[in-house]
């Protein structure tokens, strides 16, 4: 679905030593370069890199029920003298049931948006290695309110709770 041209690099570590704890961490570097499109569209966009950083963490609380919970920042810079500064995240608990699957309980997820008035920094989140699969790769077209100076797929202020 991207117009342009990723390259990246990371490392994921993943620490289970704590009895009731697991704590995933990561870092990776992206390039997305060479956009096909025609710099006059509104979805062109400029060569970039973005760093990402993040944890997950999975903590037990109870015999069948977890806490889960992940923030990511991201910075970089895009052609045009644009830095990146965006973050994301997401925590909710679930139990799982004596049989069937998972049950979630309520849950929080939300990711930063950019912000029009800071014209030389991009506050929206690039969601890397793919472009919403939790509900369909087509979802992302959904928002596009044809106005959009931003490529299909980037985020503007999601927020999303839930509780069962
Ligand atoms: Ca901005």
């Amino acid at each position: 679905m991207q117009n342009w041209d990723e390259q990246a690099v990371g490392a994921y570590y993943t620490n289970r030593s704590l009895p009731t704890t697991t704590v995933e961490s990561y870092y990776f570097l992206k390039k997305e370069v060479h956009d096909i499109l025609p710099v006059t569209n509104p979805q062109f966009q400029p060569d970039r890199h973005v760093n990402t950083l993040g944890a997950r963490v999975v903590q037990t609380i109870g015999a069948r029920t977890d806490w889960v919970s992940e923030y990511s920042c991201q910075w970089g810079a895009q052609h045009g003298d644009s830095s990146i500064l965006a973050w994301g995240g997401y925590s909710y608990m679930s139990s799982i049931l004596s049989t069937g699957p998972p049950l979630p309980q309520s849950w929080l997820w939300a990711l930063s948006g950019d912000n029009p008035r800071t014209r030389n920094r991009i506050e929206n989140w690039d969601p890397l290695f793919s472009q919403w699969p939790e509900w369909s790769d087509m979802y992302v077209y959904t928002p596009v309110e044809g106005k959009s100076e931003s490529p299909i797929g980037r985020t503007s202020r999601c927020r999303k709770s839930k509780a069962v």
